[in-house]
Parts: C-alpha cells; structure tokens; sequence
C-alpha cells in the first residue's frame, strides 16, 4: 500500500544534517548554552515533513543488506562481526586504559572514573583514548581483541591484563575492584537491579526512539510511535520509583553506579541535553517532575560534570590526566565569565 511521497530534497536535507551531526555540548549546568545540546542532535524538522510514509515492505524469503541503508550509521553497519583493519591501540602509562567515546554509553565509565578519583582511589587513575565510532575506530584489530562486539566503552585493565566491555560489566568490575565503591554491600541488590534494568532498557531509548527520531534517513510514523511509548513507560518506571520511594538517588541516598548507569540516558534526556527537541517531545517538564530533579543532582556533581568531558573531540578528546579535564573546565570558565561580562552593560540598560 503506497501511503505518500517522499520528498527527496526533505530527505537528502535531513540525511545530510544528520548524517555527521555528533554535535556537542557543555553536558555542565554550570556553563551550558541551551544551543549546544548533547552528542546526537536531530533535524529540527519533526512535524509534517518528518512524517515521510513508505512503500509497504515483503520481506524477501532471504534478507540481503541494501547497497545504501541511509542514517547516521547506515554506512558504518554491516552484518558480520570481526576486525576490518589491522591497527594496534595507543597505549598511555596508567593501569587503566579505556577506549571510548563520550556518548552515554561511554560517559557511564568516566563518571565512576571520575567519581572514584574523587573519593581518593588514586589506583583509578586512567588513560582514556577517542574512538571515532563514525569513522570505524570500532573494528580495528587493536579493539576488536578488547572488545569482539566492537562497540565503545572497552577496558583494559594493564595490572592483570584484563579486558572488559560492556559499560555494565566495566562498571562492576571498577567498583569491586576499589572496594565496592558506589555499590554498598546493604544496597547491592537494588543497585543491580537498576543497573540491569538500565542495560537492559536503554536500547529502547537510543536504539529505538533516538534512532528513528533522531538517525533514520527519514521519519516514520510507526517506529517513533512505538519507540516513543516505550521510552515514555520507561521515564515513568523512574520517575515513580523515586516519587514513591523518596529517595534521592536510585537506591536510597547514596550515590551508585546503578545512577551513573542511568543519568547518562534518562538523566541527560529529561535535561534536555540528548537528542533535539526531546524533552518537549516526550513532554518531560510535566510528566517527569521527580525525575527531572534527581537529573539536576546528579548533574551538579563536580565529577559527573569532569566524566561527561571525556572522549569528546570538542573537550577532552583524549585525557591522560587530571589537568586535561582541569584546562577545559579553567577555559569554560572564563569563556562563561566574559559572556556575563559582556552581557552586563545591556543588562543594566534594559533594567533603565
Ligand atoms: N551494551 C553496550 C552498548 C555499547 C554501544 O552501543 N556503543 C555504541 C556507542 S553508544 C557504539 O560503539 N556504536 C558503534 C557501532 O555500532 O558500530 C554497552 O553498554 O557497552
């Protein structure tokens, strides 16, 4: 059933904005400017020219990938697994050495860095080295033997010679490495739980909704529908279990990697620095009041704030130590500082 036209300059337009727009952000309450949202930003166009109907699809009995799939990740995909290049990874000289981008994903990682850095586990100390997930980065040999699913975050842990992936297993294996930290024993529990429920609920969100609203070559009706449903019920799950439990963070008032696990993709979204328009989209500032302002405490943590930095080409690209994180931040500062300064003369004209 032929439903409408595509309108091929729409199209192409939005695939050309979308198709390299890891447009970044301050992830900071401190010094962000609303323009620059988060990582994944979207065509601002989502009303009547988002909606492109489609030929009705009969899956051949063999499915073939498409010559060209279209989206942010249509050319990067392919169905098989494995290295494509033979490349080694750089090598830093602290134990840890993680490979990774500053997507949500890898922010998990550098926040429990971050944080555990904070609370005075010098052993955490790290080197974090960019991947170019849109360029390949992801299935050179050097990450592939890390990581055989070839997707950030990948670890690797120099004292024992361990790899790690998955952001759910680094941050386990982080936080018992340095004494359960972030995972009280009384609470272990309820912090996997939520930790479990966010790996497990977090591919609705960016692989589903913040696919088909943001990355698909064209809008389609029905998955965003569909997508849009589940990421709704899914804030819901938060937003009530904090109402109800009135707990500040996830699990009581301790801060756990089970928040760090789910701040990056539920915190970020309802902050309305994910993917654009969103949080007007999903409605957040009336649906999602308690949710919204555990966001805001997580946010306002200075080693959230340090973690979000990390693996991003427009920050802290690679980071080998503290002072990487700290002359980004010093530059922010004083760029934030001019802006007000330079703002004021017209404030105090527009108070006459
Ligand atoms: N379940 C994995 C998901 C990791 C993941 O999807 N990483 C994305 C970036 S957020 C990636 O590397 N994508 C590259 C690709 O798909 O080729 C985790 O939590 O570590």
């Amino acid at each position: 059933m032929r439903l409408g036209l595509i309108s091929p300059l729409a199209t192409t337009t939005t695939a050309l904005i979308l198709s390299r727009s890891f447009a970044a952000s301050r992830p900071g309450t401190r010094f962000l400017s609303p323009s620059l949202l988060f990582a994944f930003s979207s065509s601002n166009k989502m009303s009547t020219e988002a909606t492109t109907p489609q030929d009705e699809y009969t899956p051949p009995t063999v499915w073939k990938p498409a010559d060209e799939m279209g989206g942010t990740f249509g050319s990067i995909n392919r169905p098989t697994a494995g290295s494509r290049t033979e490349k080694e990874l750089p090598k830093g000289q602290h134990p840890l050495q993680l490979y990774s981008m500053g997507t949500p994903n890898g922010q998990k990682v550098t926040i429990l860095l971050e944080e555990l850095l904070a609370a005075g586990h010098s052993g955490a100390e790290y080197d974090a080295h960019y991947v170019d997930i849109f360029t390949g980065d992801q299935f050179t040999s050097g990450f592939v033997a890390l990581n055989p699913n070839s997707k950030i975050p990948a670890l690797l842990d120099a004292t024992s010679d361990t790899n790690l992936f998955e952001s759910g297993s680094i941050l386990l294996y982080l936080s018992e490495k340095f004494e359960n930290a972030f995972c009280p024993a009384a609470q272990r529990a309820q912090v996997l739980n939520w930790l479990f429920w966010q790996m497990g609920s977090a591919p609705y969100l960016g692989g589903g909704f913040g696919h088909f609203y943001a990355y698909a070559p064209y809008k389609m009706k029905y998955p965003i529908d569909r997508f849009t449903m589940e990421t709704k019920r899914q804030l819901d799950v938060l937003e009530q279990h904090l109402k109800v439990s009135g707990n500040k963070y996830i699990v009581g008032d301790d801060f756990t990697i089970a928040d760090m696990a789910i701040f990056p993709w539920y915190g970020q979204l309802v902050l309305g620095k994910s993917y654009k328009n969103a949080e007007t989209f999903l409605n957040v500032a009336e649906d999602y009041p308690t949710l919204i302002r555990w966001a805001k405490d997580v946010d306002s943590r200075p080693a959230v704030q340090r973690g979000l930095l990390v693996n991003r080409k427009d920050y802290v690209q690679d980071r080998h130590c503290a002072a990487d994180i700290d002359t980004v931040l010093a530059a922010e500062d004083e760029k934030k500082r001019k802006a007000e300064a330079e703002a004021e003369p017209s404030n105090k004209q527009s108070k006459l």
